[in-house]
């Protein structure tokens, strides 16, 4: 069942891809040119460099302080990643995976708590982000339920994100695309459908906090210099793969060249520089940050903002009543022909109480 007015609120930053347009024009009114999809796509890579003994582990990797210029321009980056300004980090620890659905089920069974997505829709706290007036929905449709990826067959215009995107009631992070969907046997793969509040849930839980987005933009660059994706500059289409993304056409053919049509077990694929895996593709990842689109152009070029926070409060043109925080690295949804989000200054928007099937995260901690 859709609920249209929660999607409203919700839908921010949900088009990862559009393709085969000339010119693509995102809900933030930023435009770019399109990148066809590359036909190397069509290669079949096996993943490499799994370690399967390790994914259960809560493992973390110290990664170093330093100074790097955050942001980027030209190519994909769009606007709201630009200018590029310096920006300094202490040192910290990272989570090496995103959190596994078998990590998140140990915080459930220790601490009883119930995600976002499995509450009722709280009306109150939902019409603060809908324009003034905006009259209150059935009951019906303020069942708990999530955003779940579901494209209509044979999408042509792909400006209107509600055709691959539908509020799915009692979807969940054990129940990923729908109630009949379940995460029997994928201990491994990256639990979503998680908002906010959930990951600092589970972060104060686990004596852990969420990356700020300069220090996860830091460590997914993996000791690289000014390269654009986790891996360095090796173009993210040809094989073998270093991430799961999209290979084909968006939305409607996903030819899962990389090895996964949807999440893939962690440490799927090969880590970065500072052994951190799937900081590209696979799930998009929450930072604390505030989202404002124009945020970097407000900063110096020239200063060096030392373990910056973010925008000073949140700003998104498409859902301006909403509170939106910055979400990193892209998703299985990913390709070039849009957004690129596996490039290490992607970011886009996440409405703080909403969660999607392609949204986990991971943790950090200080060093003491
Ligand atoms: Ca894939």
């Amino acid at each position: 069942m859709k609920l249209k007015i929660l999607i409203l609120s919700s839908l921010v930053m949900l088009g990862c891809n559009t393709s085969g347009k000339k010119e693509v024009v995102s809900t933030s009114g930023e435009a770019k040119e399109c990148c066809p999809p590359s036909g190397r796509a069509a290669m079949i890579s096996l993943p490499t460099a799994r370690n399967e003994s390790a994914v259960q582990s809560s493992d973390m990797v110290l990664i170093p302080a330093g100074e790097y210029m955050m942001g980027g321009e030209g190519g994909l980056a769009l606007p709201r990643e630009s200018p590029r300004h310096p920006v300094k980090v202490n040192a910290f620890y990272m989570d090496i995976h995103e959190v596994t659905n078998a990590q998140f089920r140990a915080f459930v069974k220790a601490t009883g708590y119930t995600t976002i997505a499995e509450r009722m829709v709280d009306w109150e706290a939902l019409k603060k982000q809908l324009p003034p007036g905006t009259p209150k929905p059935p009951d019906e449709n303020l069942q708990p339920g999530s955003l779940v990826f579901t494209p209509r067959p044979g999408i042509k215009d792909l400006s209107n994100y509600y055709q691959w995107w539908d509020w799915v009631n009692f979807s969940d992070w054990r129940h990923p695309e729908g109630p009949e969907s379940s995460i029997e046997g994928k201990d491994n793969d990256p639990v979503v459908h998680i908002a906010l509040a959930d990951a600092q849930a589970y972060a104060k839980w686990a004596g852990k906090r969420l990356p700020t987005e300069a220090e996860w933009e830091w460590a997914a660059r993996g000791g690289i210099k000014d390269a654009k994706y986790p891996w360095g500059n090796k173009d993210v289409n040809e094989a073998p793969y270093e991430c799961n993304s999209w290979q084909g056409s968006f939305p409607n053919t996903n030819t899962a060249a990389d090895g996964f049509e949807k999440r893939a077990p962690v440490m799927s694929f090969a880590p970065n520089g500072y052994g951190l895996y799937d900081m590209g593709g696979n799930v998009w990842e929450i930072t604390t940050d505030w989202y404002d689109p124009n945020y970097y152009k407000t900063l110096s070029a020239t200063e060096v903002l030392v373990n910056p926070r973010g925008a000073a409060k949140s700003f998104n043109p498409t859902a301006p009543y909403g509170q939106h925080t910055v979400i990193k690295g892209g998703s299985f949804l990913c390709n070039d022909s849009y957004c690129a989000s596996y490039r290490v200054s992607a970011k886009m928007p996440l409405e703080m109480d909403s969660a999607m099937n392609h949204v986990g995260f991971r943790c950090v901690k200080d060093v003491e």
